[in-house]
């Protein structure tokens, strides 16, 4: 669902009924009883309103949610492949982020042309982690905290070598349908193994009504997997 080129008067109204509807729902007892908690380490202390991200910001899928397998995600394979495996385990922050948890975490590196290939459409920051190995049917969570209730568009940085579809959840219900991941896969690259690591931002890839306070998000992978995911950006509509 991309909205961008089709900002109208429908769209908007049906963005502010949203929002109203969003404030207006009872409170449901997903987060009574979800057992996830915002993530958090020795180093990264979590974000605002007891370590939930906030939004409007930078919402960094690496750090979903503690709480493990069926809880705060789904992974198909119980290893991590990234962290303590493409990643040795060398006692790094990085190398061993996570890496005792099923979902596979890797961060962009700029040696040999690796994230900071000539084939990117847009260049991400170096050491920035990313959820990767991604197939269909998993999912991850991440605690929220909105500052300010109101209508915010999102961006997505990512890689995606064959397409895709994901979607979004909020505490457990639709917030945003299956929105196409377009490939980032191109012939002209020669090496095989660097078609995972084309970076792209899909921009205002959905807006999303939000009502104030802490949620909880799910990012679902739909289809095709093999996409890494570093990070959502939450900003106000028109700012
Ligand atoms: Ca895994
Ligand atoms: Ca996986």
């Amino acid at each position: 669902m991309r909205w961008n080129s089709c900002l109208n008067t429908r769209t908007i109204l049906s963005a502010v009924l949203g929002l109203a509807a969003a404030i207006s729902a009872p409170a449901t007892d997903f987060l009574s009883s979800y057992k996830g908690i915002p993530y958090h380490d020795s180093r990264y202390h979590g974000g605002v309103l007891g370590g939930a991200q906030a939004i409007p910001g930078r919402v960094q899928c690496a750090y979903y949610d503690l709480g493990g397998e069926g809880i705060a995600y789904h992974d198909t394979t119980e290893k991590n492949e990234g962290s303590g495996g493409l990643n040795p385990a060398d006692g790094s922050y990085l190398n061993e982020f996570c890496m005792h948890e099923a979902v596979d975490i890797s961060y962009t590196k700029f040696h040999d042309a690796i994230d900071n290939n000539p084939y990117n459409k847009v260049v991400p920051e170096e050491n920035q982690l990313y959820v990767g190995w991604t197939q269909p049917g998993e999912w991850f969570n991440l605690t929220v905290a909105v500052q300010q209730a109101g209508v915010y568009t999102i961006d997505l940085l990512y890689t995606s070598n064959r397409g895709g579809k994901i979607s979004l959840d909020r505490n457990g219900q639709p917030l945003v349908s299956a929105v196409d991941i377009i490939s980032t896969k191109t012939d002209q690259d020669p090496v095989a193994w660097r078609q995972w690591h084309h970076w792209n931002i899909v921009t205002n890839m959905a807006e999303v009504a939000l009502p104030k306070g802490v949620c909880v998000l799910t990012l679902h992978v739909l289809t095709e997997g093999n996409m890494n995911f570093a990070w959502l950006d939450f900003k106000p509509r028109n700012k």
